[in-house]
């Protein structure tokens, strides 16, 4: 391998499908055969689950699901899974959400939840109701306890993620500043603290692109993978289209000390809407990539992301490969590689 995973667990059981012989895809990234992983009414009360992420946990993988209730709110539910394939929703309903002095603290709604483990704890970070749209934060160390921290950023902001380690001793979180809509524009910014409660540095990413297919909006997707090329992140991009919005996703390469700085940015997209439950459900024509799980020893990485605001679906891709393919495609603006400051 050209590319390596750096400072990520061994995932010898990881969810893999090797590429079939006949796949005609451009980009080094596969559909799993029998997406989708996750179809519609999985739990009582719960119509359709999505834009979910996936961490491994015990000795198999843990999941905050993204739930869309029958009274059409959503919000976060837990989602368990011996191959991160097959998963379960927790019994427990709801993820009961404390303030830091334990009582109940539960948000209006939460979604598009994002999970990443720093160290030893886990952290969620969604979408919440702050007078608008803006970022929720919870940490967890034993899935049972869920702490909400102080809202990081003001409104409007969706698709936050954590890195999965300090930056020169500082958390980094990407974030997309937004309106109180559907938001018709937006770029990625990057912001760092001490303590998970102060956020501040904040600098610019990367644009939406020149590129079609992420022409009007883009957001972080899963959370940054370590590698010995950068940060590579999946993220997706909107354009809008005669009949909507159609999200794609694909990746990016970020400096290692400096992830404000864009070194590779794939000009084609990986995946985009064309399979029957990407292209129909509750919203067509949306792929939405929120977490992957991957294997430092074989470079392999499971793709999580939501399908038609209806479904969960998996994609596999190589890190090697993918990288190569990057960077072979790779078109970046002053934009984006610039540090990030006016
Ligand atoms: C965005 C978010 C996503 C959703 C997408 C398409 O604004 O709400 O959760 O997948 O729209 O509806």
């Amino acid at each position: 391998m050209s590319v390596k995973i750096l400072n990520a667990a061994s995932l010898p059981n990881m969810p893999w499908e090797d590429r079939t012989q006949n796949d005609k895809h451009d980009a080094p990234v596969w559909r799993y055969s029998r997406n989708p992983i996750i179809g519609r009414n999985p739990a009582p009360g719960v119509a359709r689950i999505f834009n979910s992420a996936v961490a491994p946990h015990g000795d198999g993988y843990i999941a905050v699901l993204r739930g869309e209730q029958t009274d059409g709110v959503p919000h976060i539910y837990l989602g368990h899974s011996k191959d991160g394939i097959d998963w379960e929703v927790d019994p427990m309903g709801k993820v009961p959400f404390v303030d830091e002095s334990g009582k109940p603290f539960m948000p209006h709604y939460a979604y598009d939840p994002r999970l990443v483990k720093v160290e030893d704890t886990y952290y969620i970070m969604w979408c919440t109701d702050f007078y608008g749209a803006a970022i929720g934060l919870a940490k967890t160390r034993d899935f049972k306890t869920f702490t909400r921290l102080e809202n990081p950023f003001l409104p409007f902001n969706r698709n936050a993620v954590l890195f999965p380690r300090k930056i020169n001793g500082k958390f980094k979180m990407l974030s997309r500043p937004s309106d109180s809509g559907h938001t018709p524009f937006g770029d990625i910014f990057v912001s760092e603290s001490p303590d998970l409660v102060y956020w501040g540095r904040h600098r610019h990413v990367m644009q939406r692109g020149s590129a079609w297919w992420e022409s009007m909006k883009i957001g972080g997707g899963s959370a940054p993978i370590e590698t010995t090329e950068g940060w590579l992140l999946f993220y997706h991009g909107v354009v809008n289209t005669c009949s909507g919005y159609v999200y794609s996703f694909s990746a990016a390469i970020l400096d290692i000390d400096e992830p404000s700085v864009v070194k590779y940015r794939c000009r084609n997209f990986l995946i985009t809407p064309e399979e029957p439950y990407e292209e129909a459900g509750f919203v067509a024509n949306v792929c939405f990539p929120c977490a992957t799980v991957h294997d430092a020893d074989t470079g392999r990485i499971a793709i999580y992301y939501g399908a038609a605001d209806t479904y969960v679906a998996m994609a596999f891709t190589q890190v090697d490969l993918l990288v190569d393919y990057v960077k072979k495609h790779s078109e970046v603006t002053e934009a984006d590689t610039e540090i990030g400051v006016r």
